[in-house]
């Protein structure tokens, strides 16, 4: 089993080097964590909640010692968290029939999203071992991109299970279990997506860090924040959008610009730290959008082999 090299920056962050290839998903790993752990910052709304707090250590920490191809432990969600998830699902449900995009729409019904229960990431997984072949897995915040973005390749998604803060559920900066499980699970189970996003982890593996910099800001403008073309109205897929209600109306309201996807030309900067979008990037459908990024990943396959 090939490691790879990790240097300590003065962050405590890995550098990952382009020296050494990801070969398979255990090659991938998930202990190192950039941001939206356990620590949270001076202007993050749980910061002066110790509870809150605690939680998140705890949670970490469970992710942290998850190994792959064992059972994911459940995570007992306490009644203040299970509030936070039927008050963010009352409201997502009434934009969500007119907002997503379909295929998001016919998946929807596969996994038993309802009042009371925040379900667990295993029963997730049963549901999209059938579809597509996907696995969520823990992970206790923000990973190094290169390894986060490997494992899209292998069809694993790595997904936080803490809750948002309870004082701002209609946006949260930062992932979270209500963004994973509503914003990104149900689309995994659909075949043209699964194809999309795959691609942008396939041509992660032959990446150098530039353009692992680049990938991501393709991932981020299309698996997080990309709206589809149904005829002559814009539907969400970015899970950025269809987990955060006031995402979802700002978009609905058609007050950011709509600018086609290239992912063969830069791409503008991009921060948690910026609130909603200005300008979302579309795609004709996500058939033509697997298509545009199976061929950038063609272009990036030298001088390596891409597995
Ligand atoms: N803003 C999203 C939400 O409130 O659900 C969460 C995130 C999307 C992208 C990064 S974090
Ligand atoms: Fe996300």
């Amino acid at each position: 089993r090939v490691r790879l090299q990790a240097s300590s920056k003065a962050a405590g962050a890995a550098a990952v080097t382009t020296s050494e290839r990801i070969h398979s998903i255990y090659d991938v790993d998930n202990g190192q964590i950039l941001g939206f752990g356990a620590d949270l910052a001076e202007d993050h709304p749980g910061f002066h909640d110790p509870a809150y707090k605690r939680r998140r250590a705890w949670l970490a920490e469970m992710a942290k010692t998850h190994r792959i191809g064992s059972p994911i432990p459940n995570v007992e969600y306490s009644a203040a968290e299970v509030a936070t998830w039927d008050a963010v699902l009352e409201e997502l449900s009434g934009l969500l029939p007119q907002h997503a995009c379909r295929e998001y729409l016919r998946c929807l019904p596969l996994f038993d999203f309802r009042k009371g229960k925040v379900p667990q990431l295993e029963e997730m997984n049963a549901v999209l071992r059938a579809a597509t072949g996907w696995t969520v897995r823990p992970v206790a915040g923000l990973m190094h991109p290169r390894h986060f973005l490997a494992g899209l390749a292998f069809k694993h998604f790595h997904s936080t299970q803490y809750m948002r803060h309870p004082s701002k559920p209609s946006y949260t900066p930062e992932p979270d279990v209500v963004h994973e499980l509503i914003g990104h699970v149900p689309l995994l189970a659909d075949p043209d997506y699964s194809r999309l996003v795959q691609s942008i982890g396939l041509a992660s593996l032959a990446a150098d860090d530039k353009q692992i910099w680049h990938l991501t800001k393709v991932y981020w403008y299309t698996v997080e924040f990309g709206v589809v073309r149904e005829g002559d109205r814009i539907k969400a897929f970015g899970a950025g959008i269809l987990s955060s209600y006031g995402e979802l109306a700002h978009m609905a309201s058609g007050a950011a610009a709509l600018e086609r996807l290239d992912p063969f030309k830069p791409q503008p900067r991009m921060s948690y730290k910026d609130g909603y979008q200005q300008r979302y990037f579309v795609l004709d459908s996500f058939a033509e959008g697997s298509e545009l990024l199976r061929s950038y990943a063609a272009s990036l396959a030298s001088p390596g082999p891409v597995q």
